[in-house]
Parts: structure tokens; C-alpha cells; sequence
């Protein structure tokens, strides 16, 4: 079995990998000369590499041509919402282009590969209060650049299925963190605030965003099972959410994280910098669907998942040269 992985270099691609290579699959993965390799430097040994950035058409038939693929997760994005808001051209590009020069070359050199593309609880942006929680079947009315972006990808992952029989698959992963998400995520970015107060590198002041959306998360060691399984046993064409079904106010994964601290005060302030134009105050999804076909639901604690990303950043600031 030959997997290949866009965004190998990312958070979710990091974890992806640990589970392919657990599952005896060979790893080729997809990076630019560019990327940090720093989430996948202890897997380097037991993957293969390709250099490309996934924009230029040439590059992306080069990698199909090498990787020969049986299964491809294509997880490369400009992934984070926030920055969407600044690059709405350049997230739209490289999210949309990316998988449809993905799709164009498998077409030209005629693989058979099962893809996932993978989407995002954000497509379904505004749901009001009596769609709670949200299935697959919800409007889609995005609220960011970001999200138009996934709608995107997802809707031309069903395009490509209809129009060419791919064998697509088609996530929509709700909220999901975990140990190496990038700082610039919310959950994360407290975990590393408050590691760096407790090694005394700046002051006991917690800088957050809007702290009343909630958000049904779950943990990326999960969700990462979840793709698998979906590309092993999801049916071509359909779309599946992947969530935990339970909701969070971001306050409360603020408040989980401080208790955890080993500093008694840390104030906490609001940067008005960190705030939206428009946000999605509440998303909490429904896994009916993933569960009665394939059986899949998370089993790792929000709690756990949490506990796990602080002590990560406490290990990465310890480690880090002063
Ligand atoms: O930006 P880089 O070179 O560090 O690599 C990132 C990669 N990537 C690309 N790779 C090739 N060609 C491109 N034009 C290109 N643009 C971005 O995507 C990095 O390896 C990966 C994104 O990693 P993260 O930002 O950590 O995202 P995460 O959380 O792993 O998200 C995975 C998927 C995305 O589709 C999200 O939109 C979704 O899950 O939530």
C-alpha cells in the first residue's frame, strides 16, 4: 500500500504518518524545498520525500509520476482561518488550485489512486440554532475566505467523482488539536503562552480572541484514524463529517488550561487584534453518519488532548535555546 501525503510537514500530516507507517503502509510524502521539517524529523528514516509545491502543474505531475500512489490524503492548505482574512486571494489559490492540479494530473496519467480531500466543520459557517447539531445534509454558508476555500475543494471533490468516476472521498473535519498544532490556533497558542510563563519568559498575562464561540473538537490522533478509515471503507463520492459531537466554548478550553498551570494568577486580557470580522459562534456537529456506516467515533478526551498539547509546548520551551 503506497499512501501519499500532501502537507506531509504539518500538524495533521505529522500524526497521519505515524499512522500509516503503524499500519505497515509506505509513506511517500509531499514537501517544499521550503517547509519546516521539524513535526516529521523523528519519521524522515521511514518515508520518502518529494519535493513540490503542489500550485505548479508540472511539479505536481512529477510527484504523481515518482509516488505512484494507491491512496492520497491531501492535507497541504493554507489551513488557518484568521489569516485568511489578510490573504483571501492566496488562500482561495492554494487551496482551490492545489487539489484541482491534484485532480488534473491523476486524470492525465490515468491512476485509479482513492483520494480524500479533506474539508471543514467552517463550510457550514452560520447554522442557526434548531440545525444543532449540524449533519452533512446542513446549508453550507461559509463565513470566512477560509471557508469558501473548503467549500470549494469539497464541491469539486464531488465534481471530479460525478464527472469522471474518481474515487473521491470527501471529509469534513470539525475542530481538532492536539500535540504540534501551530501556535497560531487558539487552544495551542494558550498552551504555549502559559509554558512560557511558567519558564518565566514573559509575564502572567494570557492574550486571547472572542472566548464565546464553542467548537466541537476532537483529537488529531483520532480524526487521523478517522481519514484512513474513510479512504479505506468511505463510499466514492459521499461526504463524512468527523467530529466528537460535544461542544466547547473557547473560554472553557482556556479556563481547562490554566487550571493546569503551575502559576496561581495568570490575568487574562483581550487583544482586539485577535478578533474576526464575522466568526461562527457555534458549531457542534453530528457523527451519526461516520459512526452507523463505518463504526468510527473519537476515544480520545478532549481533557487528555489538552493535557498533552500544554506539555508539549512545556518540552518545546524547555528545549529551546534562551
Ligand atoms: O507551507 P509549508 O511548505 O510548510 O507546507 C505546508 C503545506 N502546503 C503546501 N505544500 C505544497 N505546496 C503548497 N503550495 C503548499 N501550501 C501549503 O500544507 C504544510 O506542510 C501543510 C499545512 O500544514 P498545517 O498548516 O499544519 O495544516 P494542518 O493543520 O496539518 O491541516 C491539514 C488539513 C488542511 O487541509 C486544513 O485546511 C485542514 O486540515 O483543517
Amino acid at each position: 500500500m503506497r499512501v501519499l501525503i500532501t502537507g506531509i510537514t504539518g500538524f495533521v500530516g505529522s500524526h497521519l504518518t505515524e499512522f500509516a507507517l503503524e499500519r505497515g503502509a509506505d509513506v511517500i510524502g509531499a514537501l517544499r524545498w521550503r517547509s519546516k521539517t521539524e513535526h516529521i524529523e523523528h519519521l524522515r528514516e521511514r518515508v520518502s520525500l518529494v519535493e513540490c509545491d503542489l500550485r505548479d502543474v508540472l511539479s505536481v505531475r512529477g510527484l504523481l509520476e515518482q509516488a505512484r500512489p494507491d491512496y492520497i490524503i491531501h492535507l497541504a492548505a493554507q489551513s488557518f482561518v484568521a489569516a485568511s482574512w489578510n490573504t483571501p486571494s492566496e488562500t482561495l489559490w492554494t487551496n482551490a488550485i492545489c487539489q484541482m492540479n491534484l485532480f488534473e494530473a491523476m486524470r492525465q496519467l490515468g491512476s485509479s489512486a482513492r483520494f480524500l480531500v479533506i474539508g471543514s466543520s467552517e463550510e457550514y459557517g452560520l447554522v442557526h440554532a434548531d440545525e444543532l447539531p449540524i449533519r452533512e445534509t446542513n446549508p453550507l454558508r461559509p463565513l470566512s475566505p477560509y471557508a469558501v476555500s473548503k467549500v470549494t475543494q469539497d464541491l469539486m471533490g464531488w465534481q471530479y467523482f460525478k464527472s469522471y468516476g474518481m474515487h473521491i472521498v470527501r471529509a469534513r473535519a470539525f475542530n481538532h488539536t492536539g500535540p504540534r498544532r501551530g501556535e497560531t490556533f487558539a487552544t495551542s497558542n494558550f498552551a504555549k503562552q502559559i509554558a512560557e510563563m511558567e519558564a518565566g519568559l514573559r509575564e502572567p498575562v494570557v492574550h486571547v480572541g472572542d472566548l464565546k464561540p464553542t467548537r466541537d473538537f476532537s483529537d488529531v490522533r483520532d480524526i487521523v484514524g478517522g481519514y484512513w478509515l474513510l479512504l479505506e471503507r468511505g463510499t466514492p463520492g459521499e461526504v463524512y463529517n468527523l467530529c466528537s459531537g460535544v461542544e466547547w466554548s473557547i473560554e472553557r478550553m482556556l479556563n481547562f488550561l490554566l487550571e493546569r498551570s503551575t502559576l496561581s494568577h495568570i490575568e487574562v486580557r483581550q487583544d482586539p487584534a485577535r478578533l474576526r470580522p464575522s466568526d461562527v459562534p457555534v458549531l457542534r456537529g453530528s457523527r451519526e453518519k461516520i459512526e452507523r456506516t463505518l463504526g468510527w467515533y473519537g476515544v480520545i478526551p478532549l481533557e487528555q488532548t489538552l493535557a498533552d498539547l500544554l506539555e508539549y509546548w512545556r518540552r518545546r520551551t524547555k528545549s529551546r535555546p534562551q
